[in-house]
This record gives C-alpha cells, structure tokens and sequence, in this order.
C-alpha cells in the first residue's frame, strides 16, 4: 500500500544517504531528488507506522486557506507548530523584559533549567496572543509564510495575486492547462525570511476524470516534517478535487534534499520495524461550495488505527 512508498524512502536514505552538516548544526543523511506517489483510491494517506497528529494539519491547512499570517488562530486550535517563529520576534523586540531568550531552540535541548525558563516564557507568550488582541497583531504575525503566497502575492506594479482563487478556476474552465501551479518560493522574500519555504511550487493535473497534485519540496525532514507534508497536500488535493468535480487521484510528492536527522535514527528504525495498517478514510462535508470555506468540522478523519506516536527533537 501507499504508506510503503515513504517507508522505503526512508530506507534509501538511511542506506544510501551521504554525511551531509546543515543550517541547525544537528547533521544529517540526505539523498537528492525522490518522488513518492499516493493514490487517494487506496485510502488517506495517514501514516499508520506512527500516529500522525491530524488536528494539527487540519487547523494548518485552513490558516493556509485563509491567507492567515497571524498564529493567533493557530492558537485558537491548539496548534502551536508555528509558536516559535512567533516567539523569536518577542523575545527579540525592545517590548520583552524577560530573561535572555537567545539561542532558545538549541540551549533549550542541552539546558534543562533553561528549558523549565522557556517553558515559561512560551506560556506567557501563548496567553499574550489569545488574551491581548493588540499584542497579537504586533507578535503574532509572521508575514511571508505561506497564507501570504497562496491567498495575497505582492506585485510589483502595486495589487496583489490570489493564486488559489486562480488555480481553482483554471481548473474549471481549463482543466487541461499545464500551467495549473501555486509558487511559495520568491527569491525576492527569501533573504528576510526566517524560514523560506519548505513546499516550494505544486501542480494541479486533471486526465480521466481525476485531478491529481504534485509538490515540490525542496527541503524535506523526512522523520518528522514529512508525514504532515503527505496528508496536508493530500487534503488540499480532496477539497480542490471536491470543488472543481473531479475524483481525487493522486499526491506525487517529489522532494530535493531528503533527510533523515542524526537524532531521529533510532526512531526511524523503531517505525520500520513496526506493521503497517489498512489507511484511514476522509470525510469532507459535502455541503461547503468554496476551497476557502471548510471550518474544523467539516473534515473529518474515519477509520485511523495507527501505532503510537514517536518522539524525536525539532531540529530549529
Ligand atoms: N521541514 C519539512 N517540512 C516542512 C517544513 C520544514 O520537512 O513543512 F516547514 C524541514 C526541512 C528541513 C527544515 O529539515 O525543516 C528547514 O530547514 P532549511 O530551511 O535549512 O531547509
């Protein structure tokens, strides 16, 4: 089944990967350039080998939709995938009296009463941005992030650009286009950004009745960033398919840099030993008319038995 396709990248990698330092000092094995497919008629591609948080992409996902560039409502739900992007403009601003925050994500792995400190500083941060409305407009916003690219691209000429809108009527009216593509990259923007896009470009492609998506990521951790990439995309690609009327077909995720982090092996081989089980189903509510008008409840994952969650360190 289709959860074998990403388990065997993950075997390629720890096999054939080279010794590769990268940006968060951690290090790596990487390989470049590998493409995974998954037909949506086998089932959802939730990862069964491990427990794959998907509140988490679902809440992601809408924020995406929503060209929301404020964690706030990331926050509403629970959701703190985001939290530290946020944070480091906090802690980095003249408004933060706290104690030295520098260096957080690093010191907060080898340091544990630094840790316990940022535990709390993130906690304090959390109930700033629900409960202050004008401290999250100022510390919740991260700009260029994805909702930005998707939903409000900046032209250079003044206006903006709402690819998504775009892409979904193209696909109706011309559903045999080859230029059916939502871009995250802008060179322009990726020297200011903390983190320039990770799923850089994807296609829309429709034949025989189905529409299938294919992602470039140019960056991929494929312990833990990966599995939410897969059954994020292929959420965006049922509720596009679902709004343009074509049966979803397939995710075709091709990755550039594919890598397993130093400190995830152990749990990368924990997961391949493990059994696969049968995938789990989507539900979308048939009643939502646009891309852009899902709410929590109108997604819903059916049949998920997967085996238990695997802890493994962020690498930031
Ligand atoms: N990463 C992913 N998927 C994502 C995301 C990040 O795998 O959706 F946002 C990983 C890839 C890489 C790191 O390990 O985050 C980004 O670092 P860099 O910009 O140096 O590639």
């Amino acid at each position: 089944q289709n959860e074998q396709a990403y388990l065997d990248t993950l075997q390629d990698i720890l096999e054939n990967g080279a010794v590769k330092t990268d940006r968060t000092g951690t290090g790596t094995r990487s390989v470049l350039g590998r493409q995974m497919r998954f037909d949506m008629a086998e089932g959802f591609p939730l990862l069964t080998t491990k427990r794959v948080p998907f509140k988490l992409i679902k809440s992601e996902l809408l924020w995406f939709l929503q060209g929301n560039t404020n964690i706030k409502f990331l926050l509403e739900n629970n959701n703190h995938i985001w939290d530290e992007w946020a944070f480091k403009n906090w802690v980095e601003s003249d408004s933060y009296t706290g104690p030295d925050m520098s260096d957080f994500g690093r010191r907060s792995l080898v340091d544990e009463d630094f840790a316990a400190e940022y535990d709390k500083q993130h906690e304090i941060f959390v109930d700033k941005i629900l409960s202050d409305d004008a401290f999250a407009a100022e510390f919740g916003e991260l700009g260029d992030v994805y909702g930005a690219q998707w939903r409000h691209w900046k032209k250079v000429q003044g206006g903006f650009i709402d690819q998504m809108a775009d892409v979904t009527e193209q696909i109706k009216t011309h559903p045999d286009s080859r230029r059916l593509i939502v871009t995250a990259w802008n060179p322009e923007a990726v020297p200011t950004q903390a983190l320039p896009p990770c799923h850089a470009l994807f296609q829309f492609y429709v034949a025989d009745g189905k529409i299938s998506l294919q992602l470039y990521q140019r960056s991929a951790d494929m312990f833990l960033g990966v599995p939410f990439n897969i059954a994020s995309y292929s959420l965006l690609l049922h509720m596009v398919a679902a709004q343009t009327g074509y049966e979803a077909g397939e995710f075709v995720h091709t990755l550039g840099d594919a890598h397993i982090y130093n400190n995830h092996v152990d749990q990368v081989e924990e997961q391949l030993a493990r059994p696969m089980a049968d995938l789990p189903e989507l539900w979308l509510n048939p009643d939502v008319k646009s891309i852009f008008d899902y709410t929590m409840d109108d997604i819903k994952i059916k049949n998920y038995h997967p085996s238990k969650s695997i802890k493994a360190p962020v690498a930031v």
